[in-house]
């Protein structure tokens, strides 16, 4: 017979809460690399291992004899975030063994290490017409007030054949809270587009009105001729209903977004513009690549982008390259700090969260004079030269 573990289920219970707390107080460290944009940290910040045990085991040893984890976790990836009473608040996106994702929010003191889980999930109303899946939730404390946080809600595309069980229909959702705990469900945002994902809230006024961020998209998987990320506006976030999407950051051909962009958390207002983080989706042999880029709005005209630099801001490294969905980064989360750190929060391959941490001086910094994609090999070359006659002086 083949040897099996022999802990006692007692004895496994016991170091199991010891793991766990180990794991929740562990230290986080920043690599060795900084590149003068950015400090990556070298352990994920939230991943499955950080989920309650109590949400995942039957703790009592009468009714779960062999201790077995009756409820599992999958992954715990795309979070909003958003400060709170001094500490990093993260909107996780959990996803369970069986597929379906929920929102449960995770706290830290210090926004590097040290996330734990509040006591229950959040448990998110729904609209009359029932969510399948939840996901990718955007915290906006918007100056009318209250604290939006506009989601994906995945429903079976009723127009399909009943034999086609994937098609779907992709909408944002929309919830309020004054306190992260008690959410006032509001109707799906209505846009002129089939499908939207990554829709982001304005955390401003513009012209009185409510101002959204779309990504227009024709099918659930393909952007077909949408794509780019689009503004709209709306009288109301009660009856939330955008006439009309002005796409003001197009997909483009051979870029790092040639499938699709969206964007990723609301933009942080600074005195040179709205700065936004975003992610790009390009194909390659090996399937599709997300990456995170980063752009500039005018302060004034947040439809007029100022300042593209070239190419990717943030790719995934050797850790994070692999996962459920390998090669990607998504970010929907990130903290301006009082001191001007700035807190990115992005995903890597739909598995963990990480923090990396960067600055308002250097993302102004990078977005102003990092050279932009001219779209041929030969201009970047251009730009490669005239960095080296620049450089002549220095050498
Ligand atoms: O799997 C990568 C990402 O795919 C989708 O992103 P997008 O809407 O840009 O295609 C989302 O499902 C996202 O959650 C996921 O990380």
């Amino acid at each position: 017979m083949a040897n099996k573990i022999k802990l006692s289920p007692k004895l496994r219970l016991k170091n199991m809460f010891k793991e766990h707390e180990t794991l929740l107080t562990a230290k986080n460290t920043p690599t060795q690399e900084y590149n003068g944009i950015y400090q990556r940290y070298k352990n994920p910040i939230v991943t499955a291992n950080h989920i309650p045990l109590n949400w995942r085991y039957d703790l009592n040893l009468e009714t779960n004899p062999k201790l077995q984890e009756r409820i599992g976790v999958n992954a715990t990836f795309n979070a909003g975030a958003i400060k709170w009473k001094d500490n990093y608040i993260l909107c996780v996106r959990v996803e369970g063994y069986d597929r379906k994702s929920f929102f449960a929010i995770a706290e830290s003191p210090n926004g590097i290490d040290n996330f734990r889980f509040w006591d229950t999930p959040i448990f998110m109303p729904e609209t009359e017409d029932p969510d399948t899946n939840v996901y990718d939730m955007r915290l906006i404390a918007h100056e009318d007030g209250w604290i939006y946080g506009i989601f994906c809600t995945e429903r079976k595309d009723p127009k399909v054949p009943s034999g086609d069980t994937s098609s779907a229909i992709a909408s944002a959702g929309i919830a309020r809270t004054k306190d992260l705990i008690n959410w006032e469900r509001l109707p799906d945002l209505v846009t002129p587009s089939d499908q939207q994902r990554n829709v982001v809230l304005h955390p401003e006024f513009v012209n009185g009105k409510y101002c959204l961020y779309t990504r227009p998209q024709d099918g659930f998987i393909e952007t077909g001729s949408g794509g780019g990320v689009g503004i709209g506006y709306t009288n109301s976030m009660e009856k939330p209903v955008i006439l009309e999407e002005k796409v003001i950051f197009n997909k483009k051909y051979h870029t790092i977004y040639e499938l699709k962009n969206g964007l990723g958390p609301a933009p942080i207002k600074t005195p040179e513009g709205w700065l936004h983080l975003a992610h790009g989706v390009r194909n390659t042999a090996a399937g599709l690549r997300y990456t995170l880029y980063v752009f500039m709005t005018e302060l004034d005209n947040i439809t007029k982008v100022k300042h593209q630099p070239a190419g990717y801001f943030m790719a995934p490294n050797e850790n994070e390259i692999v996962g459920d969905v390998s090669n990607v980064l998504f970010s929907n989360g990130w903290i301006n700090n009082d001191d001007g750190t700035v807190f990115i929060y992005y995903a890597s391959s739909d598995v963990r969260m990480h923090v990396a941490v960067s600055s308002l001086t250097e993302l102004i910094d990078y977005c102003k004079n990092t050279p932009e994609d001219s779209y041929r090999s030969i201009t970047s070359v251009q730009s490669i030269l005239k960095l080296i006659e620049h450089n002549k002086k220095y050498i």
